[in-house]
């Protein structure tokens, strides 16, 4: 078992860990320490992927760590609720309190008191296990944690089996490459690495995004089609492949289920019917299909920007189909990525014990709609009212969407709310405790990637700054207080570390290396062999059947949609920042000043329309609320369609508000997930 966290010696010394972000690129991080202090974090030249270059923001992971307004020490409430005014108090009458409240409304019913995490960090021992552990054991309610993946996840699941695809380095091979609702430059910097790579060896590189992103500008075509109709683009494609028959038959008969039923339904899309909905011209998509019919090897790196709308299961599923019928995962540089992560062997039942749940089945809340539920009455249901919240790991008074509901559900007096934070985030405010966490610097932890396959170990580089705790410990902290004797509540942080994977990775090479790459094939679906119960890419899913679902792909027009709306004309899309990371890095000042202020991009004409001139301030506003911004009067933004680049901390906004004011907490297709990018809005100048 591997002892020390942090050396004792003041030299000058290099520490290997891993980037916690929530970001495809999963980083081998090298911190250099002096005098006890993280003075500098560099990436691991070592590491193949990260190569010794991190992006601007994690570059300033130090200046985050030893930000002046870091959290040292525990503190409880002393205004009301939401004032952020708070005194420090101790560990352990912060504990002994936290406790004391829990097993009250445990008493009366566990399910009342509801975790509320994200990916903030995405460690797999501070992020999913021993705050699991806990909750399992006090039966509390479960958490769909929906927010980010989930129909894109399931639409993979249905096609592929599971969240597989790619391997990352082969995309340099490529000789056609569709960037597929992705900003990679600003997202997924790594990967546009190989792209970079690809293009010089005379790949092509096309982009497909509502939104005229840095990526689009450095590939060859850019095709700007409208938020929420990529499925309706996948389907007219496969029309093309068929017509002119670009297709592997031979691939197509002996790995893929519902060929008939899929070349039926995409006879229903030939190119003019998809360009009336997309948006683009007719020709964009006949050429499209004919590089992607007639190029090889092509592969689409796809990503979570076309899955936030109604529709983002089937569209995913729509892209999915594409590679197997061409043949394109025959070669390794072909076939499709949008997530790695289902090809990790983490032991999640040992890591995380829903066997203490000891036959109880908790209701499951669904993360996204926490602005209705924490407004929720008890009723049968429903289940009890939500009594407390336990939040770490995530902002979602800033994140989440319909900000006014999620603003009111925290405000509540009778609501009983701890947050373990880094810092006073917009959530926190709303806290009656805050417990100062551990950033990566200060903690162990193991790590998957979901944009390559690699798994890294992360090792503290210093000591906790100040009272921090990490929240492995300060669920085991909360489970001696009350009384869960079971022995996997005394595990160490490191050595939940090894229990992540087990004896499935080598856990002295880890430690010798800081990574380890997973044996995984080149082209892991040359021969088939998916990871679906039929064992091929199922375009027709007898899944989606069962549960009454439409077993084809198909075009599901999004929720809200300009045309059908009089008073909100615009779509509006609210994709990163480049310099944050969802609300992460908002108040480091440096990165900050790269972002400027919070922006709307709209069009030349749109702003014309409505006499916004660039700069000024303007009032995004519909039904659900009213954001105030700066216009940037752009042809980043495509007419009729607004860009609200996220994701501000309300309270460093100009009214205290961002832009999740404005999205809604419906739900898509598949996996019950946002649709953060399927939002009708209005805009007008402020001083109107
Ligand atoms: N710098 C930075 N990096 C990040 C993040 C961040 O906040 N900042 N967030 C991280 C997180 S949480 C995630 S989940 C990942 C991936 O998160 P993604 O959301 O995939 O991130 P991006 O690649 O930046 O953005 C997706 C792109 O999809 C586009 N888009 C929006 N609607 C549609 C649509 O209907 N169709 C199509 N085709 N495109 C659409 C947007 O304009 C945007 O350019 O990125 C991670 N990386
Ligand atoms: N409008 C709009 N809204 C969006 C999106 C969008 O594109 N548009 N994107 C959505 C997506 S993809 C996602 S994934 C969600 C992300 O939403 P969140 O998961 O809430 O992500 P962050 O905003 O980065 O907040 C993570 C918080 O965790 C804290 N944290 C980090 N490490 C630790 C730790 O070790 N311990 C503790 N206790 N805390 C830690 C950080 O300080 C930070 O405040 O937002 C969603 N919201
Ligand atoms: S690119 Fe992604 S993984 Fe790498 S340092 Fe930046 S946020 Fe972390
Ligand atoms: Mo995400």
């Amino acid at each position: 078992m591997p002892t020390n966290a942090y050396p004792a010696d003041s030299g000058p010394l290099q520490v290997r860990g891993a980037c916690p972000h929530d970001c495809p690129d999963t980083c081998a991080l090298l911190t250099t320490v002096e005098n006890g202090v993280a003075v500098r974090v560099q990436g691991n030249p070592a590491h193949g992927h990260t190569d010794g270059v991190l992006c601007a923001k994690v570059s300033k992971y130090a200046e985050r760590t030893n930000h002046p307004e870091r959290l040292l020490q525990p503190l409880k409430r002393s205004g009301p609720k939401g004032s952020g005014q708070f005194t420090p108090v101790s560990w352990d009458e912060a504990l002994a309190d936290i406790a004391a409240r829990l097993g009250a409304i445990a008493a009366r019913d566990p399910q009342a008191i509801l975790p509320y995490s994200y990916a903030g960090t995405m460690g797999l021992v501070q992020g999913e296990s021993m705050d699991r552990r806990f909750f399992h054991r006090l039966g509390a309610s479960l958490l769909g944690r929906t927010i980010c993946s989930m129909a894109g996840g399931e639409g993979l699941v249905y096609t592929l089996g599971g969240k597989v695809g790619m391997k990352v380095e082969f995309f340099a091979e490529s000789k056609l490459i569709l960037i597929w609702g992705s900003n990679s430059i600003g997202s997924n910097l790594h990967f546009w690495r190989y792209a970079q790579q690809a293009k010089r060896d005379g790949a092509r590189l096309v982009c497909i995004d509502p939104r005229r992103t840095e990526t689009a500008d450095k590939c060859h075509e850019h095709i700007q089609l409208r938020p929420g109709t990529d499925a309706a683009l996948a389907l007219a494609l496969m029309h093309e492949l068929i017509v002119h028959d670009w297709l592997d038959h031979d691939y197509i008969a002996q790995h893929t289920v519902g060929w008939e039923g899929l070349r039926e339904r995409a006879l229903q899309w030939p190119p003019e019917r998809a360009a009336e909905v997309c948006g683009i011209p007719v020709e964009q998509i006949r050429r499209l299909a004919q590089d992607y019919g007639t190029t090889k090897p092509a592969a689409i790196r796809l990503n979570y920007g076309m899955q936030r709308v109604r529709g983002g299961g089937n569209a995913t599923r729509a892209v999915a189909c594409l590679p197997a019928l061409t043949g394109a995962w025959r070669h390794r540089a072909g076939g499709v990525l949008l997530s790695s992560s289902g090809q990790y062997p983490v032991q999640r039942a040992q890591l995380q014990r829903p066997d203490l749940l000891a036959g109880r089945q908790p209701r499951t809340i669904n993360m996204v709609t926490i602005g209705d539920d924490l407004l929720r009455e008890a009723s049968p249901g429903f289940g009890p009212k939500v009594e407390a919240v336990v939040v770490y790991n995530s902002n979602p008074v800033a994140v989440a969407p319909d900000s006014a509901k999620v603003v009111q559900g925290f405000a509540r007096e009778d609501l009983f709310t701890v947050v373990l934070e880094h810092f006073q985030t917009d959530t926190a405010d709303y806290a009656d405790y805050i417990l100062p966490a551990t950033t990566q610097l200060e903690h162990w932890d193991v790590h998957l990637s979901y944009g390559h396959t690699d798994v890294l170990l992360n090792r503290p580089a210093v000591p906790p700054l100040g009272q921090a705790r990490s929240n492995a410990q300060v669920f085991r902290d909360l489970a001696a207080r009350m009384g869960f004797g079971e022995a996997c509540f005394a595990d160490s942080d490191e050595q939940l570390c090894h229990q992540a994977y087990g004896e499935h990775v080598d856990f002295g090479r880890l430690l010798d290396d800081g990574f380890a790459t997973l044996p995984i094939p080149d082209a892991p679906f040359a021969e088939g062999g998916f990871p679906t119960p039929s064992g091929r890419c199922e375009f027709h899913s007898a899944r989606l059947a069962a549960q009454g679902l439409d077993p084809l792909p198909d075009h599901v027009p999004n929720h809200e949609l300009p045309e059908r709306s009089a008073a909100y004309p615009l779509a509006m899309i609210s994709p990163p920042a480049r310099n944050f990371l969802n609300s992460t890095f908002v108040n480091v000042k440096s990165l900050r000043t790269i972002e400027g202020r919070p922006l709307v991009e709209i069009h030349p004409e749109d702003a014309a329309e409505r006499g916004i001139a660039d700069g000024g301030v303007v009032r995004v506003f519909n039904d659900r609320g009213s954001y105030q911004c700066h216009a940037a009067v752009s042809e980043r933004a495509r007419p009729g369609v607004v860009n609200g680049l996220g994701i501000w901390w309300r309270k460093l906004g100009l009214n205290g508000t961002n832009v999740n004011e404005l999205t809604s907490q419906a739900l898509t297709d598949l996996g019950a997930a946002p649709t953060f990018y399927d939002c009708v809005v209005q805009v007008e100048r402020a001083d109107t």
